[in-house]
């Protein structure tokens, strides 16, 4: 029982702090004053939401001290900076980060608890930022920790949406129900709302060109504004401190003047209720284009605004424009902000009245690009008519761009039309369609894809064309990472305790492969023992919000397996799902007597389906059926466990991450480019089960062969194996008689009415494109192997959850940033001066 909001005790506290700490004293000060002016209330009056609110703020008054110290040095110095446009920020919850970031989580703790507050509940009352769906997103995020970290000069850009990615409900059939994210309802205190940067953006209208020139007049249309917010991102043990700028798309003053002349206000405030509709909402589609008017109209609000805000910041300097490349580097996540390209052009020659080539020369040295996906759906293509409508003058610049780009093509290759149809960035047919990430790689000085494997595959595949046009050097790969100090230190301090305690400090936590210099541990029998309780208390931890929230009660001493991520027919839930119900009907065939032979398995899927992703849907609603009959069975007992934990975001990530033995990975090779719940949870030392597919690859090596248990056919196979499914295709029963026996369980009803399955069934029955029948023999393998070490030398597997943890160095966003910085950037760091060090 905490004292919470009793006037005593916050006197008493205020007083006797007098004795105390200097910073606790100063902390609980601000705390205080924060209460009483930020959110005129009472000192003693308040509940722990007002607690979180004022302790918010009184760290983003740090906060915004290094913001500015970080900008006016950086403004004194003109270093080259780098800017990475976004359209997903993940952050998650932001005060727990921001405090061990400042190095005073336990100033922070020590005196809020005085003031009569557990920190613990302070910390969950502060909603998730949600602006992302999946691993891009969260990719962002780590990011830009990473580049506050290393004191590389790096802004983020993004959009400011009102409605982050939906929240997931379960219905009582186990369907998945979608409900908004209102999570600006409450104040933000993480962000600065700076409405006096904001930038006009033009929609429709017409283009005159003018004569003699390159320059053209776009006008008319529709107009409104894109408003600024900042969120500063506090490096770890560094004063630098980053910024992502999200843009808020606002009506102009005096919108549509006409219609209020006319008397007709009301047409003309819904006239600007629309403009505020462009960045009302996250799109919820993971690796999945929809091709939606508004989304185009998101992505050039946000791409205008913010290469208005960079050349701006570059004008300033006084320099010929031929300089900005020296000055920009714009890295691009995805092709979602690609219209940078015709937009940069656009303001070069229209408005700075620089001549085409010139502009183009500059351009082309200041983007690059980065590939997350060869899946064909989630390819971004414009319709055309969509696209004139709406930017006519970026179409005409694009129409430029293709054309001198096919002449280099005929030049190179004469006469090879097909060669030519291929590679325009412009698809022809009825419609036709501009291919962004052909624009992209036209316009970039690089591109990159995100694991090895992914990166030798663009070459091989959809870049192929590219790769003979624009030479290998022009291609790269850059291994996703994850930020130690998030997925480690914050949702681990007892293991990141463990490590500090044992290397005698915690610079690892900044130079993640120095893990490697623990290795011998693994051996030593003292430390697998406090290894082996932190991950138990992590399991109990997890066990106890399952308890509290599924009412499903978790042995602990079971193998907890996880597969955290969206839901997606190539990311195969469905493998991990048939195997559990596979077990499940093996553990009833059992006598009582076999049944101690199996090994405990906790089967854990979180994740969320696109809100149209029909298939998605129903494997959520088959996890959800299972684990009813599953664990109210009591022949089952303790042998298995499943349980779909609701609404998965950052905040769920950092409670099942530390929690995991085994780690899911089960793509159909080649088709998960890089995966990065992979790392996450292998540096909490899950073992990897997985495919040979994305970073997988990279997490198998390191962690050394014998830590993993990798199944299935190769990427290079996928293809043929695909082809022989769809035109020589064999019965169930012979390409898994497994697998067969499952679907006869699902299709008699033993999860509730066995046709509500039909159609996700039939994509395996039919086409199984993404070979989950030919994988499914030698999946039950692996985890054979798994569970046979996991049960019979619980010492070995200790050992193997030890190496494969402390072999993860390679996979800090740390090291993928100073690899961008180094091969791609050209960017050095720029420190903020601490007159402490
Ligand atoms: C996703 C991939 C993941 C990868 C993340 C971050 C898209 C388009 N791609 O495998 O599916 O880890 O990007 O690179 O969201």
């Amino acid at each position: 029982e905490w004292p919470i909001g009793d006037e005593t005790t916050w006197k008493k506290a205020l007083k006797a702090m007098e004795f105390d700490h200097e910073d606790e004293q100063e902390v609980a000060n601000t705390v205080v004053r924060h209460v009483t002016t930020s959110l005129a209330r009472q000192a003693y009056n308040i509940d722990t939401v007002a607690a979180y609110q004022a302790t918010a703020l009184s760290v983003r008054d740090r906060l915004l001290e290094r913001w500015n110290e970080t900008a006016l040095h950086h403004t004194k110095k003109a270093p080259k900076r780098i800017y990475y446009f976004s359209i997903e920020w993940l952050i998650g919850r932001s005060l727990d980060n921001a405090v061990l970031n400042l190095g005073m989580r336990n100033t922070y703790e020590s005196s809020t608890q005085k003031l009569g507050f557990n920190f613990e509940d302070l910390l969950n009352e502060e909603r998730d930022a949600g602006l992302g769906n999946g691993g891009l997103g969260r990719l962002a995020a780590c990011y830009i920790d990473s580049m506050a970290t290393l004191n590389i000069p790096g802004w983020g850009y993004g959009l400011r949406y009102n409605y982050g990615i939906f929240k997931q409900l379960i219905s009582s059939t186990g369907e998945q129900l979608e409900a908004p994210d209102p999570w600006l309802d409450r104040e933000n205190p993480w962000e600065i709302g700076r409405l006096d940067v904001a930038y006009p953006i033009r929609f429709y209208g017409r283009v005159e060109s003018v004569p003699n020139s390159d320059k053209a007049v776009w006008s008319g249309g529709m107009e409104c504004l894109a408003v600024a917010y900042d969120t500063p991102i506090p490096g770890f043990n560094t004063k630098n401190c980053a910024n992502i700028r999200l843009w808020s798309a606002k009506p102009v003053q005096g919108f549509d003047l006409n219609s209020f002349n006319a008397g007709n206000y009301e047409a003309s405030v819904a006239a600007s209720s629309e403009v505020q509709n462009i960045t009302r909402v996250l799109y919820p589609n993971d690796n999945m284009y929809a091709g939606k008017k508004l989304r185009i109209m998101q992505q050039y609000l946000w791409v205008s605004a913010s290469l208005q805000d960079i050349l701006r910041r570059f004008t300033k300097l006084d320099l010929p424009w031929t300089d900005l490349p020296d000055y920009v580097c714009i890295q691009m996540n995805d092709t979602h902000p690609t219209l940078a390209i015709p937009e940069l052009m656009r303001i070069l020659i229209d408005e700075e009245e620089l001549d085409y080539n010139t502009a183009w020369g500059i351009t082309t040295k200041v983007f690059a690009y980065t590939n997350h996906t060869v899946l064909p759906e989630a390819l971004e293509r414009w319709q055309i008519d969509l696209f004139e409508s709406l930017l006519p003058r970026h179409l005409q610049i694009i129409y430029r761009i293709n054309y001198d780009f096919m002449q280099a093509v005929a030049k190179r290759w004469p006469g090879d039309m097909d060669r030519m149809r291929r590679m325009s960035i412009i698809e022809e047919g009825t419609p036709k369609y501009v291919r962004m990430a052909y624009l992209a790689i036209v316009g970039s000085f690089k591109v990159n894809g995100v694991a090895e494997l992914h990166s030798q595959l663009l070459q091989s595949t959809i870049f192929r064309d590219f790769v003979e046009f624009k030479g290998r050097d022009f291609f790269t790969n850059v291994t996703n990472g994850i930020t130690p100090r998030r997925w480690l230190l914050q949702c681990n301090p007892q293991l990141a305790a463990l490590i500090t305690h044992t290397i005698g400090n915690d610079h690892w936590l900044t130079h993640l492969k120095t893990l490697k210099n623990l290795l011998p541990m693994s051996e030593n029998e003292e430390f697998r023992k406090a290894f082996t309780s932190i991950k138990l208390e992590n399991k109990q931890r997890l066990a106890d919000l399952v308890e509290s929230e599924l009412g499903i009660t978790l042995d602990i001493d079971s193998l907890f397996l996880t597969q955290i991520k969206r839901l997606h027919e190539y990311k195969r839930q469905t493998l991990n799902l048939f195997g559990v119900i596979y077990r499940y009907l093996r553990i009833k065939q059992a006598s009582p007597e076999d049944r101690k032979k199996f090994t405990k398995h906790t089967a854990i899927f979180a994740g969320k389906a696109a809100p149209g992703y029909y298939v998605a849907k129903l494997v959520i609603r088959l996890i959800n059926n299972v684990a009813r009959v599953v664990n109210n069975d009591p022949d089952v007992g303790n042998l298995l466990k499943v349980v779909f934990i609701p609404d998965y975001s950052v905040s769920i990530a950092e409670v099942l991450v530390p929690a995991s033995d085994v780690s899911v990975q089960i793509s159909t090779a080649g088709t998960e480019a890089s995966g990065t719940s992979n790392m996450k949870l292998a540096l909490n030392g899950a073992l990897l089960l997985g495919t040979v597919d994305g970073a997988n690859v990279e997490i198998a090596e390191d962690a050394g062969e014998d830590q993993s248990f990798l199944f299935g056919h190769l990427a290079e196979q996928v293809e043929g194996v695909r082809f022989t499914n769809s035109y020589q295709p064999t019965p169930l029963e012979q390409r898994s008689p497994e697998l067969a026996q499952v679907f006869k369980a699902i299709e008699s009803g033993t999860f509730g009415e066995g046709n509500t399955y039909e159609s996700l069934l039939k994509t395996v029955y039919e086409h199984d494109y993404y070979l989950v029948s030919n994988d499914f023999g030698s999946y039950l393998q692996a985890e054979k192997l798994m569970d046979e070490c996991y049960l019979n030398n619980r010492t070995e597997w200790t050992k193997k959850s030890i190496l494969t943890a402390f072999n993860m160095g390679d996979f800090s966003s740390d090291r993928s940033v100073q690899d961008y910085a180094d091969g791609i950037w050209s960017v050095e760091p720029c420190e903020v001066p601490n007159p402490d060090n």
